[in-house]
């Protein structure tokens, strides 16, 4: 059994931000696939009995911690091994500024939105999915902002409030029916940073249930 597991799904952002950190400090790590979609396992009493009262993934197990909120996973992984750990406590308060942001604002719209254009059926309504387009391109624009002429959201190098804010990004735009990279050059600039990190995969290739429905990988 690996050192850690990972209550995930390939279609799920927010996992993906626990899912690429894991992957970025090289952990010795597993995916537990969650049939979200179909079983709906995450709105079972078990699983907020056993797994997670708030209902949710992700989820990481380390040997007898059971941890959810990727923001928590994000800070715990960091602390324990130092790396995208920002430094000082300015940097640490920065980075959760920016985290609860992403996690409110930014991936906190995009999740929910692209959830109602792609997985539901029907479709969101257009005057709610208008609402929440008008709510992403504001909060777009201020991380756009805040990238233009620097690196990283908190410092010269990556932090977690980075990989935090990575989370539904490089899903295909096709699934936003807008381009993020091409539409905020500096955001599509520090994507780039952030691909080029080693040990860097794409959501559909890192967590299982791609194609949709699947427990398999992209790539397999
Ligand atoms: N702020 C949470 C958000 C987690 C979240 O909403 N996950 C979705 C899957 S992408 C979920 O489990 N939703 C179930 C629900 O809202 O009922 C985090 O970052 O971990």
């Amino acid at each position: 059994m690996a050192e850690y597991q990972l209550y995930c799904f390939a279609q799920s952002g927010n996992a993906y931000r626990a899912a690429l950190m894991l992957n970025l400090i090289g952990a010795d790590w597993e995916p537990i696939w969650i049939d979200f979609f179909g079983a709906g396992v995450q709105r079972k009493p078990e699983y907020r009995e056993d797994i997670n009262e708030m209902g949710e993934v992700p989820v990481l197990v380390h040997g007898k911690k059971k941890l959810t909120q990727s923001g928590v996973i994000l800070t715990y992984l960091s602390d324990i091994t130092g790396k995208f750990k920002p430094q000082g406590d300015d940097e640490r308060l920065e980075a959760l500024r920016w985290i609860i942001f992403d996690n409110q604002k930014v991936n906190g719209f995009l999740g929910p939105f692209r959830f109602l254009r792609n997985f539901t059926k029907p479709a969101g309504d257009p005057a709610v999915l208008a609402f929440m387009k008008a709510r992403i391109d504001g909060a777009l624009a201020i991380v756009n902002k805040r990238l233009s002429g620097r690196p990283f959201l908190v410092s010269d190098k990556p932090t977690i409030a980075d990989i935090s804010m990575t989370a539904y990004f490089y899903y295909p735009p096709e699934e936003f029916g807008f381009d993020i990279a091409k539409e905020h050059p500096a955001i599509g600039a520090w994507m780039e940073r952030m691909k080029a990190l080693p040990e860097w995969n794409h959501p559909y290739d890192l967590m299982p249930g791609y194609p949709f429905g699947s427990q398999g990988y992209r790539n397999q």
